[in-house]
């Protein structure tokens, strides 16, 4: 996982304040990975409405991270974040096969958003240390069928490790499709 998010935000290598918003389905884990980026832990969460933000430094840039309750009555209100928003981290549950569609079609419907025209956009398979998740390549191959664009797929594993901290990441796969 650290090597994904770190590949997302050498993209805006050298700009002192970036901000991100992270958007994905109810439940798909933002609030978990926007502390675990902040503080360096997994903090038990209740489902978002309205949002958290938090800054989060890497190198010399100050990352402004947007986590938006996602929930289905809320997700009209996502395209309130979007004005300035440098980068888009979405956030798929790869356990949830079920809503994989729902999550594709949300994602499609965001960068669609002439506000995001110009967004980095980092697809974050989240949730691979559950047991029958989707692997990275599994929803990755989503995007062959219909647009991830510009995504990362990296996964937060050892999720309740004490000390994982984000050091561990596999699989990171960088594509551009447009
Ligand atoms: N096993 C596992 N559970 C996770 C992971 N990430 C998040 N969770 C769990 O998934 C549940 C939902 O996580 P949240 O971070 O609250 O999800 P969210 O995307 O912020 O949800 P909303 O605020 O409703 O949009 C919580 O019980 C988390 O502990 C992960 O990588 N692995
Ligand atoms: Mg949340």
């Amino acid at each position: 996982m650290g090597q994904a998010f770190r590949k997302l935000f050498d993209t805006f290598f050298g700009n002192s304040e970036m901000r991100v918003v992270m958007l994905g389905l109810d439940a798909a884990g933002k609030t978990t990975i926007l502390y675990k980026l902040h503080i360096g832990e997994v903090l038990s969460t209740v489902p978002t409405i309205g949002f958290n933000v938090e800054k989060v430094q890497y190198k010399n840039v100050i990352f402004t991270v947007w986590d938006v309750g996602g929930q289905e009555k809320l997700r009209p209100l996502w395209r309130h974040y979007f004005s300035n928003t440098d980068g888009l981290i979405y956030v798929v549950d790869s356990l949830d096969r079920e809503r994989i569609g729902k999550a594709k079609a949300e994602f499609q419907a965001i960068i669609k958003d002439p506000f995001m025209l110009n967004s980095v956009i980092l697809v974050f398979a989240n949730k691979q240390d559950m047991k029958g998740a989707m692997t990275p390549m599994e929803v990755n191959a989503e995007r062959v069928k219909s647009s991830w664009i510009f995504c990362y797929i990296g996964h937060l594993i050892l999720l309740n490790s004490p000390g994982s901290n984000f050091q561990r990441s596999s699989k990171v796969n960088y594509h551009m499709t447009h």
